[in-house]
């Protein structure tokens, strides 16, 4: 008889993804469903899907989803915790949408200390719609809108989310991560599976930044981009606890 060494989890339905070649979303999507499946929480657990790409989250997870209007994950996963306290309920979100579009939302939840788990993929640019300049672009980037490079004197700095809400008293748990290689996405595995955990055990407020690829709108190859993800924004977005009341 044959014996599977590799499968899917049952956590992911049989959609295929629609994700670009490279595109590192399919990876995170992976682990946040082997998450759900060791955790045994795929029956209880509620997500919740941001815009941008991946919009589609609620037909790839194998379990309850919910879509919320543009950045407003965190308002609509706070309403349902508070109504199904029971279930575990997540977010996932790209930098456009949790960054920029809905920045009030994350930073009360996080100061609200809400009890749930927010994945956050920052790939530094607007995926979904073109390639538009993220708050979460380097300096110098080029996107459609800043085609000569980001210049942080009409833009601002990049804002590291993590950091910013690793400063909040209430946040229970912040980690940075990356899946450039089969090393960091060991870690990241770990960190996403941390941050549901705390949410079964009532901690509090978990969140993941995970380093995510864009070659479509970065105009780099599958390869160049993860060395892009290593060489170019972990110096900026630099990986660790931010924050972990356990410690
Ligand atoms: C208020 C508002 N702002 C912006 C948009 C357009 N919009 C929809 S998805 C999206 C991109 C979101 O990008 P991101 O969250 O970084 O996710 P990615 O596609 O990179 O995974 C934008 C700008 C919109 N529809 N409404
Ligand atoms: S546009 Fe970028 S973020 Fe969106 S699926 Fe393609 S590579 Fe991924």
């Amino acid at each position: 008889m044959m014996k599977v060494v590799f499968d899917k989890p049952k956590a992911l339905s049989d959609t295929p993804f629609h994700y670009c070649p490279g595109c590192t979303h399919g990876i995170i999507h992976r682990l946040v469903a082997e998450a759900m499946d060791e955790l045994n929480i795929k029956d209880k657990a509620i997500g919740v899907a941001p815009v941008g790409c991946s919009v589609f989250a609620y037909k790839y997870f194998n379990c309850d989803m919910h879509e919320a209007a543009h950045g407003r994950a965190p308002a609509v996963a706070t309403g349902i915790k508070r109504v199904l306290p029971d279930n575990i309920v997540f977010t996932y979100q790209g930098d456009g949408d949790l960054a920029s579009i809905g920045t009030a939302e994350i930073v009360h939840a996080a100061a609200r200390n809400e009890n749930i788990t927010v994945i956050f993929v920052n790939n530094a640019i607007y995926g979904m719609t073109g390639g538009q300049m993220a708050p979460t672009t380097l300096i110098g980037q080029k996107t459609t809108t800043s085609p000569y490079g980001r210049d942080p004197k009409m833009t601002g700095l990049p804002i590291k989310m993590s950091e910013m809400l690793a400063t909040l008293d209430s946040t229970y748990y912040i980690e940075r991560v990356s899946v450039h290689d089969v090393k960091h996405i060991k870690q990241a595995k770990k960190a996403i599976k941390k941050a549901f955990e705390n949410q079964v055990e009532n901690k509090g407020f978990s969140l993941v930044e995970v380093l995510s690829t864009c070659p479509t709108n970065w105009g780099l190859s599958p390869a160049e981009s993860l060395d892009w993800v290593k060489d170019s924004m972990i110096p900026v977005y630099p990986l660790g606890v931010m924050k972990d009341s356990d410690e």
